[in-house]
């Protein structure tokens, strides 16, 4: 296979996870704008998440969250998933919506509510087993707002002791990953704020627990692709959670606030080698689209992502090794950003047609007529959103 060729196949190769509340309402604190036609049930998120596939061809699973996807009948979800052309992807956990987490939930001083958080996360293994997913995603809002209010290593120990016992109920083909993230809700200490403290979890936990990266949860200025590149050295990188952000944890398109981010992320991907499905690297995105229309939002980051892929796979490898070999640091710079500053549009819109795809996947969404049609067929019952 020619380079080109091989690129081909890794960009066509390329699944991006997208997230079923992404295509549900969302806002701010301030307020959440409601837009017409949106879901009002898990099957309808998942039926938007299957346009979104059948445009892009390149986002074949769809996460869910729990309680937001709670339905009677798993198997049947799964099987209305097969039926649409996606497969379940990522089980969420939701331990931060109840007000018995006030003083968070498997970190909680109370072993009572510990136990009912516990239980929540072994319920989404069940979830999993009923959906065929096969990663369990953990994100803990559990922390502290002021200094004294709880022992921070107590709290440590008893996050250790929930994970232990969840880690313990994972079958053979299932894996777990922790999120971190550096502060909100709780604004003094987080209980899993950082990818070193996720990643010392894990590695105690055993193979089966991963980091996940959310690439809003960082500091200002964070170095992200040098946490992808240690992560992936350790074996221990999961995935990412994808989404972009200005100030804090924004939650906006992904490649919309700084692009060359995202490039220099997957070309630590592509230079590890690992960006093939079978390397167990996962793609989602974990966005909120509070102003703009949710599907073509998502289109577009589908696009986003895979347009930033494309251009990391278009790194001179050898020219690269190179430079760096010799150290010819103003060379190897430059290979990096010649790269980056090729437009890989056309190739990609080839590449599309040759899937007998739109080469434009937004614009055919808008002819499609879909946004007209959701927007009359789902009139009454209660849009999903935040708790629905
Ligand atoms: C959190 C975290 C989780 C996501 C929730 C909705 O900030 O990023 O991944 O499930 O938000
Ligand atoms: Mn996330």
């Amino acid at each position: 296979m020619t380079d080109n060729a091989k690129a081909a196949s890794a960009v066509r190769r390329l699944g991006v996870e997208t997230a079923s509340w992404a295509y549900a309402n969302s806002g701010t604190r301030f307020k959440v704008f409601g837009q017409p036609g949106v879901p009002r049930d898990p099957y309808e998120k998942i039926d938007d998440a299957a346009v979104v596939h059948r445009l892009t061809g390149a986002a074949p699973t769809v996460a869910l969250h729990i309680p937001w996807d709670k339905v009677d009948d798993y198997d049947g979800l799964a099987k209305h998933a097969e039926a649409q052309g996606v497969r379940i992807g990522a089980i969420n956990s939701n331990v931060f919506q109840d007000d018995d987490y006030k003083l968070g939930s498997v970190c909680h001083p109370d072993p009572a509510v510990r136990r009912k958080a516990t239980d929540h996360l072994l319920e989404c293994i069940d979830i999993m087993d009923a959906t065929g997913s096969d990663t369990l995603k953990l994100w803990f809002a559990d922390g502290t707002n002021y200094p004294g209010q709880d022992s921070i290593r107590a709290r440590q120990d008893r996050l250790a002791e929930a994970l232990r016992e969840t880690y313990g109920r994972l079958g053979g083909e299932q894996r777990m990953l922790l999120e971190y993230k550096l502060f909100e809700p709780s604004f003094y200490t987080t209980d899993v704020p950082d990818w070193g403290t996720s990643y010392v979890h894990c590695t105690e936990l055993g193979p089966k627990a991963q980091v996940v990266i959310d690439t809003g949860h960082h500091a200002p200025g964070t170095n992200i692709e040098f946490i992808v590149a240690f992560l992936l050295r350790a074996g221990k990188l999961g995935g990412f959670d994808f989404n972009s952000r200005f100030y804090a944890d924004d939650d906006l398109m992904v490649g919309a606030a700084d692009p060359f981010q995202l490039f220099r992320i997957m070309h630590e991907i592509v230079d590890a080698d690992v960006l093939a499905p079978e390397a167990g690297i996962a793609f989602m995105l974990d966005q909120c689209h509070n102003i703009e229309p949710k599907i073509p939002a998502i289109i577009r980051s589908v696009l986003n992502v895979q347009e930033m892929t494309a251009k990391a796979l278009k790194v001179d490898a050898a020219a690269l090794a190179e430079a760096q070999r010799n150290g010819d640091v103003l060379g190897a710079n430059q290979v990096f950003m010649d790269a980056f500053y090729t437009d890989v549009r056309p190739w990609l819109a080839q590449l599309r047609e040759e899937q007998g795809l739109d080469p434009d996947p937004v614009g055919a969404y808008h002819r499609s007529g879909y946004a007209e049609k959701i927007a009359a067929d789902r009139v009454g019952g209660q849009q999903a959103g935040w708790g629905a």
